[in-house]
């Protein structure tokens, strides 16, 4: 009788337990192993399913049939340089998580529109100080990134009745967004946005793009809301160009170190809203049987589920 296939679970942040579960219930027949640093009998694990694996982690597994990311993002996989060659790699495209980043942007956007941070430093001060907020279809958000989340985000945005652009590598035709494409663009997206949306994979060409630079091109007082990566965003830069009144106003869910370090100018900054990394977390439930059947067709001599292009890096 054949061995069972074996898969090792590798997350320093998402409880084993729930995903034990889960797999028990979506793949029976498959061994789940919580790798706690080593892993026992290495060359018999067939499948890794990870989060922020340590470097070297998964070049240790000569058998990985697939590696399967936790996120939607997989820039905490391939950032190790000793990524197993050839291995592919799936990433989570699910409804729950979109729908969770949507209600995410559309709260944030909203708050930036509303200027809620304003209201609640009156109301901290006791003070009855009405204000009027500028009309939504004169208000203009831009969706760096128009993939599974932005566009989802930009749907439900359109209810509101927001000026909406997005920004992304290929030219995007979705009615009432305006699409802006690659780098020759990005300029002209920036000028036209007054509250900017970042949904964008961390790759080699997106890290740091939020910076002195492009707060430069947006209009006076533009709103920033960050739910992809802090390696997008260079933080001095935001923190110079909110102290300068350049930019108004920032949500950061994601920030280059986690946990944000207790000294970060950026918690206790009033044009600031922190959030833990959490605009959308991965729904144990539903994700591992979409993971299961990217393993039966891996196994099956197919492809993956979302496979990531690696080339691409996302
Ligand atoms: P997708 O791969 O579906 O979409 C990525 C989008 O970014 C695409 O529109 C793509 O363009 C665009 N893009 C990529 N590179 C560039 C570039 N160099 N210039 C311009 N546009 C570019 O990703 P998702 O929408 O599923 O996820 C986006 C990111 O959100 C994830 O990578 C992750 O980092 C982050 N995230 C954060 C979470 C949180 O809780 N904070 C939760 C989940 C995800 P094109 O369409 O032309 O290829
Ligand atoms: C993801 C995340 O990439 O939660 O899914 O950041």
């Amino acid at each position: 009788m054949a061995a069972p296939e074996r898969l090792v679970f590798i997350s320093p942040s998402d409880p084993p337990g729930d995903w034990e579960r889960a797999f028990r219930a979506a793949a029976p027949e498959i061994e789940f192993v919580v790798s706690r640093g080593e892993v026992e009998a290495p060359e018999t694990i067939d499948w890794a399913v990870v989060w922020k694996p340590p470097p070297g982690a998964l070049a240790r597994l000569p058998n990985l049939k697939c590696v399967l990311s936790l996120g939607a993002g997989v820039d905490h996989i391939l950032g190790d340089p000793s990524y197993p060659k050839g291995v592919p790699l799936s990433r989570v495209v699910d409804p729950y998580l979109t729908a969770g980043m949507s209600e995410y942007v559309v709260l944030h956007v909203l708050t930036h529109h509303r200027d809620l941070p304003r209201s609640l430093a009156h109301q901290a001060a006791g003070r009855w100080t009405p204000f009027a907020a500028p009309r939504a279809d004169e208000t203009r958000v831009g969706l760096m990134g128009l993939g599974e989340l932005g566009l989802d985000a930009a749907r439900k945005l359109k209810t509101f009745g927001y000026r909406l652009a997005g920004w992304s590598l290929g030219r995007k035709a979705e009615p009432g967004v305006e699409s802006f494409a690659g780098p020759d663009e990005l300029g002209a997206f920036l000028a036209r946005t007054d509250i900017l949306v970042c949904l964008l994979p961390l790759t080699a060409a997106t890290r740091g793009i939020l910076n002195a630079r492009a707060f430069a091109q947006l209009p006076r007082g533009a709103r920033i809301v960050n739910a992809a990566r802090g390696g997008h965003l260079v933080e001095a830069d935001l923190l110079a160009a909110l102290d300068e009144g350049r930019i108004g106003g920032a949500t950061l869910d994601v920030f280059e170190r986690e946990p944000l370090p207790a000294m970060s100018p950026l918690w206790s900054h009033p044009k600031v809203i922190v959030t833990p990394h959490i605009a959308a977390l991965t729904d144990a439930r539903s994700t591992a049987g979409q993971m299961a059947e990217s393993m039966a067709r891996v196994r099956a001599g197919g492809r993956p589920l979302y496979e990531v292009d690696l080339r691409r890096g996302y």
